[in-house]
């Protein structure tokens, strides 16, 4: 590393033109972090957090060609993905990232906060089967880590046994958000990594309507900490801490009857 010892990192995700979540919240996170960030735009998504409206997928050539010239020219530390939306975009992905050992940080995005599908039907046997294998570490919220293993998941120990079953299938760390499962003030968060599970344990904060990106901006985060040789629980727990404090400071502004808000990066 060099250039006042600042990493590079790469996200591959969609675009979302509102801003909040995708390629555009894993950018500025990157920034918060001083990392350099590339990324290479799988997709571009016309939404807001309250609604996505149209998703047009980039061409596999045009992704390849942007994660080949990435790649090609800078030391990237650490990588994630994010929104990927057809078996062509992970079968393009694990071909340049197969080659390149760099650390990558897979965030399994299916579905939108609000509810929307953003992938094509048949990705899961794509993403379990080509790039799961070669990450370092997989961030599924519980819909998501039901969905990898076929089954449900709705107790505190289920969310551990969830992380450790996606852990040693793969070979991988896994880290399932429990931001789903239903108690009082808190929420567990549940890192597999290395043999051990860890536990986070945080205030429960509501997200509003109108908000989006957490999931993004969360394995955003734990890439960078990668980027700059963290730890894997250390890069875990720092990001959490991140995440939290920019739901609490969200901005929002009112706008035709409605709230919009985001993540406070600024
Ligand atoms: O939050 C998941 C997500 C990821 N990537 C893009 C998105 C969304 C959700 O809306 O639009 C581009």
């Amino acid at each position: 590393m060099d250039s006042n010892h600042i990493p590079v990192a790469l996200t591959i995700a969609g675009s979302d033109c509102s801003g909040g979540a995708g390629i555009q919240a894993d950018l500025k996170t990157f920034l918060n972090h001083r990392v350099q960030g590339l990324s290479a735009v799988t997709c571009i998504v016309a939404e807001t957090p309250l609604e996505v409206r149209h998703i047009e997928q980039v061409q596999e050539s045009t992704l390849e060609a942007q994660l080949n010239i990435l790649s090609e020219s800078y030391p990237i530390s650490a990588a994630k993905t994010g929104l990927l939306p057809s078996q062509a975009s992970i079968h393009s992905v694990a071909k340049v990232l197969i080659k390149s050992g760099i650390p990558l940080v897979v965030d399994p995005v299916m579905i939108a906060s609000t509810g929307s599908s953003l992938t094509e039907e048949n990705t899961l046997h794509a993403l379990t089967h080509q790039l799961l294998p070669l990450a370092s570490l997989v961030t599924p919220n519980i819909p998501e880590a039901e969905v990898i293993l076929q089954r449900s998941i709705q107790s505190e120990d289920e969310l551990v046994t969830a992380a450790r079953d996606i852990a040693q299938c793969y070979g991988i760390s896994c880290l399932v958000k429990g931001g789903h499962l239903p108690s009082d003030d808190e929420r567990l968060d549940v890192l597999w990594h290395a043999d051990h599970a860890h536990h986070y344990r945080h205030p429960y904060i509501a997200l509003p309507d109108g908000m989006h990106g957490t999931g993004c901006t969360l394995s955003a985060a734990i890439t960078a900490g990668l980027a700059h040789d963290q730890s894997m629980t250390d890069a875990v727990s720092a990001a959490i801490a991140y995440v939290q404090q920019l739901i609490k400071n969200a901005h929002t502004w009112e706008h035709n009857d409605h709230s919009i808000r985001c993540l406070a990066w600024l």
